[in-house]
């Protein structure tokens, strides 16, 4: 287990505190990983310094990997993209208006050379975010790795020992 006051490892940010009731599904999936990581709200509209300044530190911080949720036009991810090669995991925030699908498109369609990788729209997309960074930690945090082979031992169990939906 890595220490609780490790340096974060993972960035999670979102465009809005209202996206947090998204986000904090990657929160949780990385506390209960042990995965170090830092929260915090920065907007590419409404704080675009501090997203330059965010991702411009990111590396040097020790970042390994950037959880970034946003809603609508959501061009948090790929701006983040644009200024740090630390690998970007963008997630669609389901919006009120067309249902997350503009959040979807607009973090999805990326120029060549700029990569963000998309997740699903949402909690689900929150979630696997968080799980696919733990995945890139693994090969150099063991305890990492362990974490994650028990939380899929455990999520296979479960399903396999509850076949009978009725019950
Ligand atoms: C985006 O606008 C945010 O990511 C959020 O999903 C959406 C709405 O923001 P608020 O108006 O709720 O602050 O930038």
């Amino acid at each position: 287990m890595l220490s609780p006051d490790a340096a974060p490892l993972v960035g999670i940010v979102m465009g809005s505190r209202s996206d947090w009731e998204t986000m904090q599904h990657a929160a949780a999936r990385l506390e209960a990983l042990g995965v170090p990581h830092e929260v915090r709200v920065v907007s590419a509209h409404r704080t675009p310094d501090l997203l330059f300044a965010y991702a411009e530190q990111a590396r040097g911080r020790g970042l390994r990997a950037i959880i970034a949720g946003a809603g609508g036009a959501a061009h948090l991810p790929g701006m983040l993209a644009a200024k740090t090669a630390v690998p970007v995991l963008g997630v669609p925030v389901q919006s009120k208006a067309l249902n997350g699908l503009d959040s979807l498109l607009s973090i999805v369609q990326m120029p060549a050379g700029v990569p963000v990788a998309t997740f699903a729209i949402g909690n689900a997309g929150a979630a696997n975010a968080a799980l696919f960074a733990a995945a890139l930690l693994a090969p150099e945090h063991p305890a990492i790795a362990r974490a994650l082979d028990e939380f899929r031992t455990r999520q296979t169990d479960e399903v396999l020992a509850n076949g009978d939906p009725r019950q």
